[in-house]
């Protein structure tokens, strides 16, 4: 059984720029939702249920028909929303130091471009989905959306940073506004642990 872990933060920590009327419900009614179905998915499949979420999600293609779809959309859920709360810190925000900070410019010429680019397939991405900083295999940097819940994991790529664009992550305080809750989001983004993602 897969447990939703309590936020690594109080609801209203990451206020003005992410409220907590939308953390408890993005957490308690989103996230449990994804919890509860992708247990539901994998019941019966005693085999699976021993997997970490990252073993079934790098491992999508090789699962049964009759689970793929529910690991797909709920593990994914799951696993994508752990990225995105600890991609949040009410400490966070600032520039970047050290190794990332490094590979940013080299990927992206400068940490500004990096956030105008990462702002900008944020902006951009039509319907539900998400934004991501990403390391392929060799160590190469990247910027990737996914639409709904799909898992950079399950391209063979390593999430570092993670960003939710579906409309349930922002309306409540930004309505329509996407591109104010981008670029509010930079504020709290937690940079040491992207930092820590990189280098393990
Ligand atoms: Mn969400």
């Amino acid at each position: 059984m897969f447990e939703l872990p309590p936020l690594p933060y109080d609801y209203n920590a990451l206020e003005p720029h992410v409220d907590e009327a939308t953390m408890i419900v993005h957490h308690d009614k989103h996230h449990q939702g994804y919890t509860d179905k992708l247990n539901k998915a994998l019941e019966g499949h005693d085999d699976l249920q021993s997997k970490s979420i990252e073993e079934l999600l790098t491992g999508l293609d090789s699962l049964p028909d009759e689970v793929k779809g529910g690991v797909r959309n709920n593990g994914g859920g799951y696993f994508n929303h752990l990225i995105f709360w600890n991609s949040m810190s009410p400490d966070g925000g600032g520039e970047l130091e050290g190794a990332l900070s490094e590979a940013i410019n080299e990927a992206f010429g400068d940490f500004n471009s990096f956030k105008e680019q990462f702002s900008a397939a944020a902006g951009t991405l039509f319907g539900s989905g998400w934004t991501w900083l990403v390391k392929d295999s060799s160590g190469k940097l990247s910027i990737m959306t996914t639409p709904n819940q799909d898992c950079p994991l399950s391209k063979g790529l390593k999430p570092l940073l993670a960003l939710d664009v579906w409309e349930h992550a922002y309306y409540l305080k930004y309505q329509n506004r996407r591109p104010e809750f981008i670029e509010a989001w930079w504020n709290v983004v937690n940079w040491k642990e992207a930092e820590k993602r990189y280098s393990s």
